[in-house]
């Protein structure tokens, strides 16, 4: 049995704590935040005893295989590299880093230590995405020419973390992230993208809208478009929709997680909805599913010595985009993917 580490009590580590408990060969045996009262709400709630204040002082007493990192982004350099110094394996939150130079040495420091790094990168992870990326990689709808990633919502993500009310970048790097990252998974790595960006909601700091146009190094096009000033009748927080050409067929994936596929041979509809673990509740299931599934598979990978698909390494070519993203709505012009 693995014993992991969690550095961050906060919000959403509620879903990673209740996911590692139903995760096979790893578990969290020691917490840590800042906030001693969270830490004492978050131990209790969990039947955890070992509790720290102190990261640094976590690794030193504890024997962890381990740690998962669910702090915010400014605490996301310090406390990998932190790990790498101990030698243990690493599961970080996305937004990786605040800069791809970061990023990158975060990748470096954990990359010399021969350990796993995984990003919690988990909408790809999501199971209605992975049964759209699995259809698409076992070929059904022939080589994709066209996608369409959509994320579109008015649903209140402050109240739960305020923090995103407050940032100078907030869509792109926050939820853009995500949306991106199933592009790449999808239609493959990025030549050169160009964005615009809005802010709807005069009372936050950073963008709410985000519109995205991908050429992918196959020649591919994507456009990814996110929206959280969306005023929509049926609200599908926090549903990803998808529209995908292939030159032998096409896929949607349509609101309430409908999935309409048509190839040569056959048109099927699937209702790919995620279950409702027993822990979840509306409309999250979709997300605290996915971490279930993403912690798996750190699991395993750690067992088996394998670098996972969300590595830090694959990673960094998600964050590009994000960089690219902000660079060219600022500058008003297409970003050369290379060029970063
Ligand atoms: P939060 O502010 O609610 O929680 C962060 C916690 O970390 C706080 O309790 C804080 O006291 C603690 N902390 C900060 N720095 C620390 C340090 N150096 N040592 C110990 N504790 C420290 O934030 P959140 O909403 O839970 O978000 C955390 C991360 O999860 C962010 O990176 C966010 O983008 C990500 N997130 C991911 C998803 C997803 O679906 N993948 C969803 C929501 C949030
Ligand atoms: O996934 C996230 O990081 C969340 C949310 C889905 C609400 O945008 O912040």
């Amino acid at each position: 049995m693995l014993e992991g580490g969690l550095i961050g009590c906060g919000f959403f580590a509620i879903n990673q704590l209740h996911g590692w408990r139903e995760v096979e060969g790893a578990g969290i045996s020691a917490i840590c935040d800042k906030d001693e009262r969270r830490l004492a709400e978050v131990g209790d709630a969990f039947g955890i005893q070992a509790r720290y204040t102190d990261a640094a002082q976590m690794l030193a007493a504890e024997s962890l295989d381990f740690v998962d990192i669910a702090t915010t982004v400014s605490s996301h350099r310090s406390l990998v590299e932190l790990a790498a110094s101990e030698r243990v394996h690493v599961i970080c939150q996305k937004p990786l880093a605040e800069s791809l130079d970061d990023a990158r040495a975060m990748v470096r420091a954990v990359e010399r230590t021969g350990k796993v790094f995984m990003v919690h990168e988990n909408f790809r992870w999501q199971s209605a995405i992975r049964t759209v990326i699995n259809v698409v990689r076992e070929g059904t709808i022939g080589t994709p020419f066209f996608c369409r990633a959509s994320f579109r919502s008015g649903y209140d993500v402050y109240s739960g973390q305020p923090y995103l009310a407050e940032d100078e970048r907030f869509i792109i790097q926050d939820l853009g992230i995500h949306v991106l990252d199933i592009a790449r998974a999808l239609m493959g790595d990025v030549a050169r993208l160009s964005a615009t960006t809005q802010r709807i909601n005069q009372r936050i700091k950073g963008e709410d809208v985000a519109t995205i146009l991908l050429s992918h190094d196959s020649g591919a096009t994507s456009i990814v478009d996110c929206s959280y000033a969306s005023r929509r009748k049926v609200e599908t927080f926090p549903e990803t929709l998808l529209e995908i050409d292939g030159e032998l067929g096409s896929l949607r994936l349509d609101a309430g997680y409908q999935l309409s596929i048509q190839s040569a041979e056959k048109e099927q509809r699937l209702n790919v909805e995620p279950p409702l673990l027993d822990w979840a509740e509306r409309p999250w299931h979709n997300i605290q599913e996915s971490v279930v599934a993403i912690q798996q598979d750190f699991a395993s990978c750690v067992a088996g010595g394998r670098q996972p698909e969300t590595s830090g390494e694959d990673n960094l070519g998600t964050l590009a985009l994000v960089e690219a993203a902000y660079i060219s709505a600022r500058e008003g012009r297409t970003v050369i993917l290379s060029e970063l």
